[in-house]
């Protein structure tokens, strides 16, 4: 771009900007350090706005983004760190993958974490070697992050993850015993539960082979939702404490807690309650049609204290161990209701005061709003207008209703700003639309308007505001989660990144800052929290264990360090610092189970040492103070140089030793 286009372009919006820049610089428009912004912002080719857009994200070196992003990575199986407003990618979290950088799935402790295992008893690899993220989670109270602990769910595999934010690494995997691919996940206010919703509907119990045709599906096919019992105290989901409620064989979707009024409550999403099974070899429609058949599908109203209390007083059927309320016992205790809801929805999400619930539907261009003051009276008089198959009482659509909103094509998902505002994405359309919430958020005369609109590159998935899902909303940003990038990033092959982008909202008219790819996986939902919530260890106390965060029994003090033979055992206690390991050379027989355990006793800031070991397939990250334990079979005789792989000092590529293994 040329001087030109600036300043046609900017005309009298420019002059304004030079004078915002000189002032920005302190300095008159006319000479100095404000001039040359304003060369810099020319010879760049930046519109005023987009020069003022990079000095809103610009964060210099030695300051601080000022909240984090925690979003999905999708299929690679991580978390995503993000730094806003600068959109840097700062931290990759391991989750349900192996990942080499921070040695997760090499070690015994992050082994065990893979295979939801105890640490002593892992095997050499682990059977699933990646996951597909989808809804973080952080830990509330009383509907508000409180910054301690991170949840993601595995869609691929139904599995749940919980992650500390003491030190950011994955302490437990759970798997879902009775559901096969999971969707929606969120955390319950005061984090009592972590929920999970079935997608797609197998088998119940899964492990019972039963024939994909339709009078069996109809018959023995189920969707779960699962409620993990989070144990804040241990740090853990507690599976023993934890229970499910059956549900119809439709496919759940997303999930959002009730909280305020609606708290105890839980709303969950469905498509294909036409059941369709596909299966076009025999002349029956694709899923694709047959899911989309109808013109309502149903919003589940799970009742989950009522649930909670039945588990208690022993209501319960124990299925693959896990308790279960069973769908006849849900309807009949009044657990389950369901509301239809228009087309092939997807995202459900309940406005910060619990008041009312806002549902997409992929292929209605409405917003669909529902009272939960309604919902409730209606339940209350058992106003039903029929029920499913199964015998869910259904509520009348039109009477549970607070809004329609008319806002674009393709609405998914919705967060909230501090000003009774919502935010949706508009999928097909590629674009946010900004609309307002009724009383008590807005005088009725103001209430369920659009009132902002913006393009975004391209096919907006989900979208994240400032503590957007929490009872105290902070407005400020927005980011755009978009699928595609298509144009946006040039020369760089086939696989294109999806693409972040960082939206303004604490004005009356939403403005585009900044776009970042991410080249490394999907990223689906996404919690924006303030750095100061966050409470994160700088280094861990010498001779930390990760996984209980507490000291590990084989931590070793300099001067302590041995090797230790026992018949075909070889246990080594290690130290590493800059720039050395002690020992650095074990000797062992072919044959021998070799156990290290490593403790780096640096006390430095980022005093990270790693370890890796030739042929074995030993990758570690020991962060100063950590302590580790891996364990092999040293089957193959010969030399095995290993290496300090971060380089720490200036001596790092001394770091290094020798495994020995006689024939
Ligand atoms: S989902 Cu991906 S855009 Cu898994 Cu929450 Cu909607
Ligand atoms: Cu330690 Cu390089």
């Amino acid at each position: 771009m040329t001087r030109t286009r600036f300043l046609t372009v900017a005309g009298a919006a420019g002059l304004a900007f030079v004078v915002a820049v000189a002032l920005l610089a302190g300095r008159p428009a006319a000479q100095g350090q404000g001039a040359d912004l304003l060369s810099v912002a020319r010879s760049r080719g930046l519109s005023p706005d987009e020069a003022r857009a990079a000095l809103e994200t610009y964060v210099p070196p030695g300051k601080y983004d000022e909240a984090l992003m925690f979003a999905s990575g999708g299929q690679g199986g991580q978390v995503l760190v993000f730094g806003i407003p600068s959109m840097r990618l700062i931290r990759v979290i391991g989750v349900f993958a192996p990942e080499p950088w921070q040695g997760y799935g090499f070690s015994n402790e992050t082994k065990s974490v893979l295979q939801g295992t105890a640490p002593e008893t892992v095997g050499p690899v682990t059977p699933l070697t990646w996951g597909d993220t989808h809804h973080p989670a952080l830990s509330q109270t009383g509907g508000d992050y409180d910054g301690q602990w991170l949840f993601i769910n595995d869609k691929a595999n139904s599995r749940m993850a919980v992650i500390s934010l003491k030190d950011f690494e994955t302490k437990q995997i759970v798997e879902n015993p009775n559901s096969a691919i999971d969707h929606g996940a969120t955390v319950s206010p005061n984090t009592d539960y972590v929920f999970e919703s079935t997608q797609y509907a197998v088998p119940f119990p899964k492990t019972k082979y039963v024939p994909l045709d339709q009078t069996d599906y109809n018959a023995s096919y189920r969707g779960v939702a699962t409620f993990w019992k989070f144990d804040r105290a241990r740090g853990r989901i507690d599976p023993a404490r934890s229970f499910q409620v059956e549900l119809p064989p439709y496919w759940q979707d997303l999930a959002s807690f009730g909280k305020g009024p609606s708290d105890g409550w839980v709303f969950v999403n469905s498509f294909n309650t036409e059941r369709a099974i596909g299966g076009t070899l025999e002349h029956k429609p694709p899923i694709e049609i047959g899911a989309s058949a109808n013109d309502m599908d149903y919003l589940h109203v799970i009742n989950w204290k009522k649930a909670e209390a039945l588990v208690r007083a022993g209501k319960a059927t124990v299925v693959n161990g896990m308790k279960v309320i069973s769908l006849r016992e849900a309807v009949a205790e009044g657990v389950l209701y369901f509301i239809p809801e228009p087309k092939s929805p997807h995202g459900v999400d309940v406005a910060p005061r619990g008041d009312y619930i806002v549902v997409g539907g992929k292929l209605d261009p409405n917003a669909t709003v529902y009272s939960w003051s309604k919902v409730q009276q209606l339940i209350a008089a058992r106003r039903f207008v029929g029920r499913d198959p199964y015998g869910v009482p259904i509520l009348p659509f039109k009477e549970a209703l607070a809004a329609q909103v008319k806002l674009g094509l393709g609405p998914l998902h919705t967060n909230f700003d501090d000003k009774g505002n919502a935010y949706t994405s508009l999928f097909i359309e590629s674009a946010v639309a900004k609309w307002t919430l009724g009383p008590p958020y807005h005088p009725e005369s103001e209430a369920w308007k659009v009132v902002d609109k913006i393009p975004v590159q391209y096919n907006i998935g989900h979208l994240a505001t400032y503590q957007g899902d929490t009872v105290r909303p902070l407005g400020k940003y927005l980011v755009a989660l978009n699928k595609w990038s298509v144009d946006q990033y040039r020369g760089i092959g086939p696989l294109r990144p999806q693409n972040l982008q960082l939206i303004d909202i604490s004005g009356p008219k939403m403005r585009m800052l900044y776009a970042a790819p991410v080249g490394i996986a999907e990223p689906h939902f996404a919690e924006i929290i303030p750095l100061s919530k966050i409470k994160a260890w700088d280094v861990y106390p010498v001779g930390t264990n990760e996984l209980t965060l507490k000291p590990d029994p084989n931590a070793v003090q300099p001067g302590k360090e041995r090797i230790v033979r026992k018949g075909r055992l070889v246990e080594v206690w290690m130290t590493a610092m800059r720039s050395h390991y002690t020992p650095d050379h074990i000797v062992v027989s072919r044959g021998d189970r070799v156990v290290i355990h490593i403790t780096n006793i640096e006390r430095a800031l980022d005093a990270t040492h790693g370890f890796g070991l030739n042929a074995y397939n030993i990758n570690l990250s020991l962060e100063p103070g950590k302590t580790e334990t891996v364990s092999f079979v040293a089957d193959k005789p010969g030399i095995y140089p290993f290496y300090c792989t971060e380089f720490c000092s200036a001596l790092h590529l001394e770091m290094a030793g020798y495994l020995e293994v006689k024939p």
